[in-house]
């Protein structure tokens, strides 16, 4: 049988197929609802005053001549509303002291995080005091009133710097500016195999610290019901259920009387995994106020508030034999967290901890990771958080490793790549990957970009000195996402479970209704959920409604980040569908009077066993359940089902990125003349939906090799402050790109899928920084800095030839 044809069998008719996404007309047509579109009466407007200063003690905060002016309602420093504070910011991931796979760590070092500061403004846009009025303008306007003595302090800014023994203390509570030490794997094995090496890799990578671009800012509207002390809180925010409970905790609200609703989201890349100053705020204020409160943040707020990514130097050492064989990693990493710890600031570290290896078959693993305070603005998860960083090391270091012996990079990854498994396989940093044919993607990727047909022309280029030389760059990445099971993320300190939760409801017309704990904000999860439950309980697509982001309406969930959503959630929905099925089993049996195990699912309906003709529809199903006239002993009414999957292991999706790069030696510019992405996340719902993810991936994954990082001056100010100076690349400066897949079931789900909503961004920045670097070769240029802009490039091309700079 074709596999199309046991896809019908089966009553699979939109799974893997190309349905048109639910959530675009909506968006197309301008009737999406975002955070700006919320109006309510009686609504004032919050702005926040920010620090100038990275580093300065505060000595008076007076919002006396705020308060006095047209329009403004109320005016509060930190003081004012100290007492609204029930707990600090959450901080949900303070890391392990000692853990899975018996990594070891001092405890952390945990500062308070208030919404507001009173002490010291501890990085450029800290907020010290609020204003709120009855227009943003008005709100605004204000700031310049508010008066606020500051005393500059030395500030903190170089990661390795603020180690240093001198060094200006971002906290005064800590007699240091490190965070932690976290370490997982063997220094013994390690240090033992390094000894022996023949060959050493021993190289350091800096990555800048990127900002977040989501298209829509962030956003908080809070609506109270004073009498009942009950509050409405829409955020543009990617985790509407762990705000709710960290919200809760931070004012005091009981969760009981919080709604949080994430209306449409216009992305978040990470950014929106976090709760913010901001929403304690604004439910502080309409508690204090008794009236709606809105704040929405300016892009050059976004800036300079929301958090940042990546700010990490990673050491990375490999030893290998002679012909290229790596036998141990051994990776130390000093990770830069700002000022303050966000939501999961302490752990984004962890999720690359045990990747250092890649998809690399080796002995003995090392990885090590230092957090330090700075006066910067906090980092925390931005698209791929712990695992770009992870891959680019293991990749960049492969290259330099294949270099180092003459040998081609593709030819190194071979000799080196864990052969295919199907069944979980323990690897040396102690994880249990869940699947994976890593050759398979290789090979493809190969292929698709033509690896031979380049390798050629780059030689013949060289041979004839052409000034614009080719480079090409492969990445074989691994990642690992669906954060569980819950148990290990205990083990790991992690504040939340791994699980997720999803309800259908099976109406008596025949229409189902799909609630999940997921919050999508770009991800499609309408459309997926929907092919789904379509398939499983056997109704057209359309007939599908899925509902999310509302708290009251779906009030289990775990929200979206992490690629998790699919392969957590949306196995969550199909486990709910078993249940459906099992239950509407029962009243068909019932209906037909044959026993339940003689009942089947084929062709999207319960049959008997042998009988197509006899067959029972989930929608007959569901009325039967509704009307109850006929139900069997016993059997409650209605055709409902929940189910909370908590997954045994996380997915570990793979794939082989090639770049193939054009640098004018005369100016440094770079183009990318081909990007090739042969991606496995394991089975695909929506291939279009794969497809589109993919493409943003490494369009953000290309921005970071080439185009973007946050500036600092020395004294702390953000010099990309702005989108005028933040190089966000537009579609013009960037390639089409050619995308294929395998698949590999994952084991960890029935669905066998993994996620890929990370994919792009891991695994882009290696591929097109080792293609800058291979075309730079010959002109002895081995090691060049991310974003390799045109006048980095044209100076380490300066610097080989011995020329001044
Ligand atoms: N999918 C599929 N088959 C697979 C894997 C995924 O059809 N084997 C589909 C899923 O059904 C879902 C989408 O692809 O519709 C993404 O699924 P998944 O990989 O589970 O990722 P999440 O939905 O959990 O999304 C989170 C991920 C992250 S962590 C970031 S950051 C990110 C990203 O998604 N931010 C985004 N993609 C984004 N896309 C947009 N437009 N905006 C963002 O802010």
């Amino acid at each position: 049988m074709t596999e199309a044809a046991e896809a019908t069998e089966q009553g699979q008719r939109y799974v893997g197929g190309g349905v048109l996404r639910k959530e675009d007309p909506e968006l197309l047509t301008g009737q999406a609802r975002f955070i700006d579109d919320i109006v309510l009466p009686g609504m004032v407007w919050l702005s926040v005053v920010r620090s100038p200063f990275a580093h300065a003690r505060i000595t008076k905060v007076d919002v006396a001549r705020a308060r006095e002016l047209p329009g403004v309602v109320a005016a509060f420093s930190g003081e004012d509303l100290r007492s609204e504070w029930a707990a600090g910011l959450p901080c949900a991931w303070p890391i392990a002291k000692r853990s899975f796979p018996e990594p070891t760590t001092e405890d952390p070092r945990m500062p308070d995080h208030f919404p507001l500061t009173t002490d010291k403004a501890r990085y450029p846009g800290d907020a010290v005091a609020v204003i709120v009025a009855e227009t943003r303008a008005a709100a605004k306007d204000a700031i310049e009133a508010v008066d606020v003595d500051y005393e500059p302090l030395d500030p903190v800014l170089g990661i390795e710097e603020a180690l240093g023994e001198d060094a200006p203390l971002v906290h005064d509570d800590f007699e240091t500016n490190e965070a932690y030490t976290w370490s997982v794997g063997s220094r013994d094995d390690v240090d033992r195999i390094f000894s022996e090496a023949p060959v050493i890799v021993k190289e350091r990578y800096l990555h800048p610290r990127l900002i977040p671009n989501a298209i829509e800012p962030r956003g908080v509207v809070v609506q109270p019901v004073a009498s009942q002390g009950e509050f409405t809180m829409w955020s543009a925010t990617q985790v509407p259920h762990i705000a709710k409970t960290t919200l809760s905790m931070t004012t005091g609200i009981p969760e009981t009387k919080l709604r949080v609703i994430a209306p449409d989201v216009g992305g978040g890349f990470g950014s929106k995994l976090n709760v913010y100053a901001e929403e304690a705020i604004c439910l502080a204020l309409a508690r204090k106020l008794g009236v709606p409160v809105k704040w929405i943040e300016e892009r050059s707020e976004n800036y300079l508030a929301t958090i940042h990514g990546r700010g990490v130097i990673q050491d990375m050492e490999l030893a290998a034999t002679e012909e290229g064989k790596v036998r141990a990693v051994r990776a130390k990493v000093t990770a830069d967290f700002g000022a303050y710890y966000q939501l999961v600031t302490p752990g984004i570290p962890l999720l690359g901890a045990f990747l250092y290896h890649g998809v690399y078959d080796v002995e003995a693993y090392l990885f090590e990771c230092t957090g330090v305070f700075t006066n910067k603005t906090p980092t925390d998860a931005y698209r791929g958080a712990g695992r770009p960083e992870a891959t680019y090391a293991i990749e960049r270091a492969m290259d330099t490793l294949a270099r180092r012996l003459d040998k081609d990079p593709a030819e190194i990854r071979r000799l080196n790549l864990i052969p295919p498994f199907d069944e979980p396989r323990a690897v040396a940093s102690g994880l249990q990957f869940d699947s994976g044919n890593y050759e398979a993607t290789l090979d493809k990727a190969l292929e698709l970009s033509r690896y031979d047909d380049l390798r050629r022309e780059q030689a013949e280029r060289r041979e004839r000195g052409d000034t614009t030389v080719l480079g090409i760059g492969l990445s074989t990445y691994i990642e690992m996402c669906g954060l569980a099971p819950s148990q290990v993320l205990a083990a790991l300190k992690y504040g939340a479970g791994g699980w997720d939760a999803a309800t259908i409801r099976c109406h008596p017309t025949g229409k189902v209704t799909v609630v999940t704990g997921t919050s999508p904000h770009g991800q499609g999860h309408v459309t997926s959920w929907s092919q789904i439950a379509a398939d499983e309980l056997g109704v057209p697509y359309e007939d599908v409604e899925v509902l999310h982001g509302d708290t009251a309406v779906s009030p289990l969930g775990m929200d979206t980040y992490g690629s998790r959503s699919l392969s957590v959630g949306g196995i969550a929905l199909w486990h709910a569908a078993q249940k459906i099925k099992d239950k509407a089993r029962a009243i068909a049996a019932h209906e037909l009077e044959v026993a339940a195990e003689d009942i089947e699912w084929a062709n999207g309906k319960l049959q008997v066993k042998g009988v197509p003709e006899k067959s029972k529809t989930i929608p007959e199903m569901a009325f039967a359940a509704w009307t109850a006239h006929n139900l069997p002993e016993g059997l409650e009414p209605g055709l409902e089902a929940t189910y909370v999957f908590d997954p045994p292991n996380f997915t570990f999706p793979s794939g082989a990125h090639v770049c193939a790069v054009e640098i004018d030696t005369e100016t440094g510019q770079t183009s990318i003349r081909a990007y090739v992405a042969v991606d496995d996340c394991g089975n695909v719902i929506n291939p279009a939906i794969v497809e589109g993810q993919v493409h943003g991936g490494v369009a953000q994954g290309i921005a970071e090799a080439l185009y973007e990082e946050a500036v600092y001056d020395d004294s702390g100010n953000l010099l990309t402050s702005s989108m005028h100076s933040y190089r966000v690349p537009s579609a013009a400066e960037l390639p089409s790109f050619t995308t294929d897949r395998t698949v590999t079931p994952s084991t960890t789900n029935p669905m066998g899928v993994k996620g890929v909503g990370e994919a792009g961004t891991i695994a882009a920045p290696a591929a097109v920084i080792n293609a800058v670097i291979d075309a730079l070769t010959p002109l002895g240029v081995t090691h060049i800095d991310k974003p390799a802009t045109p006048e980095r490039i044209w100076r380490a091309i300066r610097a080989a030839k011995g020329g001044a700079l």
